[in-house]
């Protein structure tokens, strides 16, 4: 061989060397990307590192289109031809209000996930009004098997006890629709000359909008809504831009020409009508605060005035996503869970299970209220209970790298909902893994051996937002790599803002020239059906006490030893604690197995709420929510007692459809299967800061589930992202230690797909 000949092999070698090095490159990215720029990391999971979700049934998956088209047309064949479309229907027709999942008992779904047997068969729950019927009333139908029903199941009276009166139901958009007709067609020309010298009033010129109140009245079988006026402010909130006027609507009559304004106030004082607030602002006798209006220049707007700056910070993947979400079901290398929307009660999730173990059958929001005061009469007298309004309903398209981060899971949902067809809401729910930017434990150990242990806390959220009227609610669940599970949420969005005049401030702060910031309480109320370690569980309560104990090496001197207190709780009454008491430090369920040190395998609800003083139990209306007497409350678990709450609570809270406090008849709760429902919430006295929007940083509660020596030691010791090393090592070794092999794992780009956004629906 001459020389040229082996220079121009070792050039060959060179090329196949470096081409190969390239592909591989490549590969690792699993995209090739441009030349000259770092390869694309991999969009996908490694899935050999995911659990296997425990069942390929969607037991707990909410309704397809698929699905929702049969049950609908299920319906209206058996239902009769006098069925019209809820988004038109006037309350003497009948119409199909909801149709949504009916969850499966929960005996049926474990026989199928633990022991095999066939799936139960998949069921809808459909809420009809019926209107147009001598005896106007709501029906709950069970609609099944689904995908081809052939059956239908009124369960109203085995539920409800009786037929549910038509004047709980709760208020359709056509409803409102025909309220605004009626408030902006036929009532406000009525004082069109005080409108027009108060709040630039013209004649159909709807330069104002109303909101409504809650509840309807002030006694079961009313139907009257306190509605407050508002600027018409396009492109940012209304709700700070109250006029003064507030209008209650009697709408109880099943015709709307029927309906009349029953109460008229403006700026401070009561009217019988708006023809007579009308006649005596002709004669002089209103004072009138003539409200500017701001347009969308002013600093209400959510539009920035300010130029853009360089990015926030951004995480990616560098080895693809390190879970899965398939269908309804997610499952990372610790976690598996089913997840779903409730149209009325929200976000939910099932079958929770950690390495492999379930933790939980179901943990499911299930009420969302706040209470209201204020010195006019939207604002004293409001308490939202906001699952007859829907979590699930009025959740919203997730808004990517601002609601959840940009390279987020997003998951759409689909619903029939006061409509004949189907629609979808897109990226309703995300899941992602975050990097907390803290450490879950670490130990830097410079005494007797030089080492370092540590872990970054990584953790998997479920989220989903809704938006009530005025205010945004995130609803959080957070899964870390201690087993710990974390339920929180947190509000957002405007203030609810009533008109300011005489003793305002005793009622919050003002916020603008004639604008106070209601004071109100949020709370939420969940569902934790816990199954620690089996179905059987006791409740342990454990705080501790000082006894006063001579010193046992002189006995002389007295000292206040601290010791742990332990009792078993073993009834409803027992394990339910009251709104601003003070419950036992460690609350948890425990198994009757032990773990390796002889303690009962538990889990702690530990409690992060500053909910306050409940609603006083002599108000008319307080049983309507009675759940919230309780921070926490355990409760055997019964199939009948599904929910803490309903979405008739909120149009008739004087008869509450369901009253919480049903379910502790002081039953043992020993060695039974349990619930524990629990009640998160804060005050929220608006101010200046509230304005445009209240923000998140502190104003999130919840709880979280902890393992209680449930396991030997913590489970994250486990962890393939632990870090160790010694002071004899080499920590910047990649064998050694994981962060060391970041500038190579991590070399690619991020891959971020197009920005996309959900959408706004304009119904
Ligand atoms: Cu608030």
């Amino acid at each position: 061989m001459n020389q040229k000949t082996t220079l121009v092999l070792l050039a060959l070698a060179v090329i196949t060397i470096f081409a190969l090095v390239c592909v591989l490159l490549a590969g690792r990215g699993g995209d090739g990307g441009e030349p000259g720029q770092p390869p694309r990391c991999p969009s996908v999971s490694p899935s050999a590192q995911l659990r296997t979700p425990p069942s390929q049934s969607q037991l707990f998956a909410d309704l397809s289109p698929e699905e929702l088209t049969a049950v609908m047309s299920f319906l209206t064949q058996q239902l009769g031809p006098g069925l019209v479309d809820a988004a038109q229907a006037r309350p003497s027709d009948n119409c199909v209000f909801s149709v949504e999942l009916q969850l499966p008992p929960k005996a049926a779904a474990l026989a199928h996930l633990d022991r095999g047997s066939p799936p139960p068969a998949r069921e809808a729950l459909a809420i009809v009004f019926f209107g147009r019927q001598p005896q106007p009333n709501v029906s709950e139908l069970v609609v099944g098997p689904l995908p081809h029903p052939s059956y239908l199941r009124d369960v109203t009276v085995e539920r409800h006890g009786g037929p549910l009166p038509y004047h709980r139901r709760p208020v359709l958009m056509r409803e409102y629709q025909d309220i605004d007709q009626l408030i902006f067609d036929r009532e406000l020309p009525q004082a069109a000359g005080l409108l027009h010298h108060c709040c630039f009033y013209k004649r159909q010129g709807r330069n104002l909008v109303a909101m409504n109140a809650a509840p309807q009245g002030l006694q079961s079988g009313d139907r009257a809504t306190w509605f407050g006026l508002y600027y018409n402010i396009s492109g940012a909130g209304f709700f700070l831009h109250p006029v003064g006027l507030e209008l209650l609507v009697d709408h109880r009559a099943l015709e709307p020409a029927h309906w009349t304004i029953q109460k008229v106030f403006f700026q401070g004082r009561y009217y019988e009508s708006l023809a007579q607030l009308e006649d005596q602002f002709e004669a002089g006798l209103v004072n009138v605060v003539l409200i500017p209006d701001n347009g969308t220049g002013g600093s209400w707007s959510l539009k920035s005035q300010v130029p853009r700056g360089p990015s926030p910070p951004l995480q990616f993947h560098p080895q693809g996503p390190r879970f899965s979400v398939q269908g309804s079901q997610v499952a990372s290398s610790l976690w598996t869970f089913s997840f779903g929307l409730g149209a009325f009660s929200g976000p939910r999730i099932f079958d929770i299970r950690f390495r492999g173990e379930r933790l939980a059958y179901e943990i499911s929001l299930q009420e969302a209220l706040a209470i209201y005061g204020g010195n006019s009469p939207a604002a004293l007298l409001t308490r939202y209970i906001d699952g007859s309004f829907g979590m699930g309903k009025y959740s919203t398209p997730l808004t990517r790298g601002v609601d959840c981060p940009y390279l987020a899971t997003y998951v759409d949902w689909h619903f029939l909902l006061e409509s004949q067809a189907p629609k979808t809401m897109r990226d309703a729910i995300c899941v992602f893994e975050q990097n907390q930017g803290l450490p879950l434990r670490r130990h830097h150990s410079n005494f007797y051996s030089h080492y370092f242990g540590g872990l970054a806390e990584t953790v998997l959220v479920l989220r989903s937002v809704s938006t009530l009227l005025n205010y945004d609610y995130l609803w959080d669940m957070v899964f870390h790599s201690s087993g710990a599970i974390e339920v929180r949420f947190h509000a957002t969005g405007y203030i609810s803002s009533a008109f300011l005049f005489g003793a305002a401030r005793r009622y919050g702060n003002q916020v603008g020239e004639h604008t106070l910031g209601t004071v109100h309480t949020h709370s939420a109320h969940f569902k934790v059906d816990l199954d620690v370690a089996g179905l059987e569980n006791w409740v342990w309560a454990e705080d501790t006490s000082y006894v006063p104990t001579a010193v046992p090496w002189s006995p002389e001197h007295q000292m206040q030893r601290l010791q742990v207190t332990r009792k078993l709780l073993e009834t409803e009454e027992q394990a339910a604690f009251p709104l601003g008491g003070t419950p036992p430090r460690y609350v948890y369920l425990a198994s009757n197995h032990s773990n390796k040190w002889g303690h009962p395998r538990g889990y702690r609800i530990q409690m992060l709420s500053f909910a306050g003083e409940p609603l006083p139990q002599n108000s008319s209306m307080e049983r309507a929510f009675s759940w919230g007497r309780y921070q926490l409350a355990v409760t055997r678990r019964k199939e009948e007692e599904p929910s803490s709450t309903s979405v008739y609570n909120q149009n008739d809270p004087w008869a509450p459809t369901v009253d919480f406090t049903d379910f502790i008849n002081n039953e043992t709760i020993a060695g039974e299967d349990l619930v524990a429902w629990v009640t998160a919430g804060f005050l929220h006295i608006p101010h200046a800061e509230d304005i445009p929007n209240t923000v998140t940083v502190g104003n999130g509660v919840g709880f979280f589930l902890r393992p209680y020596n449930f396991f030997d030691q913590d489970p994250s010791f486990d962890s393939p992202d632990s870090v160790y090393f010694r002071g004899d090592q080499d920590a910047g070794a990649c064998e050694v230690n994981p962060m060391a092999c970041l500038p190579q794992a991590a070399a690619c780009a991020p891959d971020l797909p197009a920005f996309s956004h959900g959408g706004f629906s304009h119904s």
